[in-house]
Order: C-alpha cells, then sequence, then structure tokens
C-alpha cells in the first residue's frame, strides 16, 4: 500500500507539472481525490490494515492527498497567470491608431431649403403651424372660396377619400383652421406635403410640399405684401435679386399676382436656365379674399390680410439647378450626396 500511495504521489504530481490548462488540473484532481479516485481508492482499504499499520498508512496517504491539494493549487495559479498573459498578448490594442470614421448622413435638399425658409419667416415674426393632410373638403375648397363645381377645383384635382374627406391640395386648410380659432392679429406660415392628381414628370409630382404664408391684421395693404415677399427673396437669393408682380387670378386672393424672380444666369435676357424667358415663376400671392375673412368670423371691414404660396420643390430646383424633380424623390444617394 506504501508503494501504491508512494508511486501515486509521483505520477500525480508529474501529471500536475504537465497540465497547461484548468480543464487538465480539474481532471487530474478527479482522478486522484474524487470519489472514485486513486488517493480516494486506497483510503477506502484502510480498513483491511492491522491496527499497527493503519495509523501509519493514514499519515502517509494524509500527506501524499495534502502534497497533491498544494501542487494543483500552485499549478492552477501558474496556468491562471499564463492564460491571462496570452489573453492580453492576443487582445492588445494600438491605442494610437487612428479612429475609424462613420459616414455621417446629410440633410435632403428639400429640408435644408424648408429650414432656410422656416428661419426666414421666423425671423421676420411669423410663427410656423401645422396641420392634418387629410382634409374636409370644407377646409381645402368652401372656405377658400371654391365651392362645389368652382372651376378651379379642376386645376387642384386631388384624391378623395369620401365625398368630403379627401387629402389637401393646398396648405391652407391650416390657415383657415387658425383665423377659426384664433383673433387677428395672425401671422403663420404652413408648411407641409400636399397632393394633386397628376401624372409624375419632370416638374409634376402628386406629391410635393408647399410653405403657405398668412397675415391678417388691422390696416394690411398690397405694400406689406410686397415688402414682405421683397425681403424674402432678398434672404434667400441675396441682395441683387430682382422680382417683378404679374397679376393673377386665385379664387382666395383678390387681387392676385404670381411672383417672377429674374434669372440670375442672363440677367433677364433668355438662357437654357430659365427656358428663354428672363424670368422664373416662384410663388403666387394676392390680398386674402373678403369672402374668405367672413367666412372664418373675421370682419373683413376691421381687418384685411395678405396670403402667399410657395411651392418647395420649384424652389430647390431652382436653387440647384436641378431640371428633374424626380430626381428628388429617387433617394439615390450618388445625387443626394451632392448638396
Ligand atoms: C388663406 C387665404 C389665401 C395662399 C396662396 C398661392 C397664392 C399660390 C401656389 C404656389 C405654388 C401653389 O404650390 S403651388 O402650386 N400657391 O399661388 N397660394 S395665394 O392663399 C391663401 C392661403 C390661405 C386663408
Amino acid at each position: 500500500m506504501k508503494q501504491a500511495l508512494e508511486s501515486i504521489r509521483t505520477e500525480v504530481l508529474e501529471a500536475i507539472a504537465a497540465a497547461d490548462s484548468k480543464a487538465a488540473l480539474e481532471e487530474i484532481r478527479v482522478q486522484a481525490l474524487g470519489k472514485k479516485g486513486s488517493v480516494t481508492t486506497i483510503l477506502k482499504q484502510m480498513g483491511k490494515l492491522s491496527p499497527e499499520e493503519r495509523p501509519v498508512m493514514g499519515a502517509l496517504a494524509n500527506e501524499v492527498r495534502a502534497a497533491i491539494e498544494e501542487a494543483l493549487g500552485a499549478r492552477a495559479e501558474a496556468v491562471a497567470a499564463a492564460e491571462l498573459e496570452h489573453k492580453l498578448a492576443a487582445e492588445r490594442i494600438d491605442v494610437t491608431l487612428p479612429g475609424k470614421a462613420s459616414p455621417i448622413g446629410g440633410l435632403h435638399p428639400l429640408t435644408r431649403v424648408l429650414n432656410e425658409l422656416k428661419e426666414i419667416f421666423i425671423g421676420m415674426g411669423f410663427s410656423i403651424v401645422e396641420g392634418p393632410e387629410v382634409e374636409y373638403d370644407w377646409y381645402v375648397f368652401e372656405a377658400l372660396n371654391m365651392p362645389p363645381e368652382h372651376p378651379a377645383r379642376d386645376t387642384q384635382d386631388t384624391f378623395y377619400i369620401t365625398d368630403k374627406i379627401l387629402l389637401r391640395t393646398q396648405t391652407s386648410s391650416v390657415q383657415i383652421r387658425t383665423m377659426e380659432k384664433q383673433k387677428p392679429p395672425i401671422y403663420i406660415i404652413s408648411p407641409g406635403r400636399v397632393y394633386r392628381s397628376d401624372q409624375v414628370d419632370a416638374t409634376h409630382s402628386p406629391l410635393f410640399h408647399q410653405i403657405e404664408g398668412l397675415v391678417v391684421d388691422k390696416g394690411i395693404t398690397m405694400a406689406d405684401l410686397k415688402g414682405t415677399l421683397q425681403l424674402f427673396v432678398n434672404r434667400l437669393f441675396g441682395q441683387d435679386c430682382v422680382i417683378r408682380f404679374r397679376p393673377h387670378h386665385f379664387p382666395y386672393t383678390e387681387p392676385s399676382a404670381e411672383v417672377d424672380v429674374q434669372c440670375f444666369q442672363c440677367g433677364g435676357k433668355g438662357c437654357r436656365l430659365c427656358k428663354g424667358e428672363g424670368w422664373v415663376e416662384i410663388l403666387g400671392c394676392g390680398m386674402v379674399h373678403p369672402k374668405v375673412l367672413s367666412g372664418c368670423n373675421i370682419d373683413p371691414e376691421v381687418y384685411s390680410g395678405f396670403a402667399f404660396g410657395i411651392g418647395l420643390e420649384r424652389i430647390v430646383m431652382w436653387r440647384y439647378g436641378i431640371d428633374d424633380m424626380r430626381l428628388l424623390y429617387d433617394n439615390d444617394v450618388r445625387f443626394l450626396s451632392q448638396f
């Protein structure tokens, strides 16, 4: 038995010295000291020894077990240290290397120009008001002096949800809602998506964006309208920007006008950019029709106002020299990343 214990000690200590992982050490511990391990098996046989031999063998068995446990502990520490060293070497990070730059997105040209327009009007004291895109016929047509069968409805044909509910064709519905709720003075702009039943081509889309303005106060005249819009174009296109007011007709404004900017490429002579015209239309405007005011319980004898409507896509295309509106909706990053 003594010899057996000695050879177990030698073999196990050698195995421990050769082990190079925590798992290997655990395996050795189970084989030597586990329930069915070699040292445990010997200890179970103690009963068969004579009373004189038992304490001697018992002491030796305990000594062998202690030596194995100590060697296991020491080797476990060495293996853990080696494993950590290996991990540190393998996972080394060079903190002096330059970082990897993440691609940064940009604002869509429509959003860019819309933000610019909002800033200009906020700077003049206007507030921004938004409203629903799905609207009642009343807010889109009737309250704007376009009763059923009015010919102007044809030019703003839209998508109907029911007979009385439709996708708005202009954001004027937001201004009507504001006039119904709020007493003058009113100085608001309403940007947003609008819809018309148009075929898609280089200058038309069934969905486009508008920014409309409305001022209602005491003593507002055409001079206020012209001054406001002149200031607006100067802030947007620069101090040299020349504009002209061309008489027009809208059912909701009287008098009405369209505003053209002189082509900055040819100075009004006519070129490819302005399609030979020398001028480019950028917005429509007018004095709010008295019927529109009284329909919203605002007395046209006391108050007057002006309104204007700007098609955002047109401004963006003019500003960046884009000749096809569809490019704005294609979502092609190669195109969009130019702006
Ligand atoms: C109220 C009363 C009147 C808004 C106006 C225009 C003229 C206009 C077009 C510009 C390009 C539409 O997107 S576009 O095709 N708009 O020409 N809009 S006056 O008039 C209003 C608005 C609200 C209560």
